[in-house]
């Protein structure tokens, strides 16, 4: 009994521990190595196709780590997607994955092939122009590109052309990560 009794103390410390250390991670600023640098921001669109059956396809669907989950929207050319860091900070690079990359959705199919992926974007740092970026036409799991930003609080991505899709022209973004 007094030993199932240290255990179960003992695992609820280390769960107490783990949780401190999580917490610590979330609490000191620029803590790089715990996220990797990993910049934390929310994402501003300025409007989302209506869900289709349970798929929604809002714009925080390219902050929650899934790559089956994007945002999607019928007109891209033009519109900007906006990244609000949580803190001022220095930005080395971004990276997007570009397009809805669910490719064996089970009644959907391929969403990568079916939906319309950036071709070119202007990227803004504070509301200043930066550079263009420029994707890949073929599936990749990632498309990264250099800022090397001091000071951004907010990163732009404005869609200047598309990729066309197979079935859809609705443009699809899975997912963005700055660090
Ligand atoms: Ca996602």
């Amino acid at each position: 009994m007094k030993s199932v009794l240290f255990k179960k103390r003992h695992f609820a410390r280390s769960l107490l521990n783990g949780a401190t250390i999580l917490l610590l991670a979330f609490a000191v600023p620029g803590c790089s190595m715990l996220f990797g640098g990993k910049k934390v921001f929310t994402v501003s669109v300025p409007d989302s196709l209506a869900p289709v059956g349970d798929l929604n396809f809002e714009g925080k669907n390219m902050i929650d780590g899934q790559a089956t989950t994007a945002w999607q929207t019928s007109k891209p050319v033009g519109k900007a997607v906006i990244l609000q860091l949580s803190e001022e900070s220095d930005v080395s690079n971004i990276r997007i994955k570009n397009g809805h990359h669910w490719v064996n959705h089970p009644k959907y199919g391929d969403l990568w092939t079916s939906n319309a992926r950036i071709k070119k974007a202007s990227l803004f740092v504070n509301g200043v122009y930066r550079k263009t970026l420029e994707f890949s036409s073929v599936y990749s799991e990632w498309d990264e590109f250099d800022i090397d930003a001091d000071d951004a609080n907010t990163i732009s991505v404005k869609i200047e052309s598309v990729y066309p899709g197979a079935k859809w022209n609705d443009l699809a973004i899975s997912e963005i990560e700055v660090r």
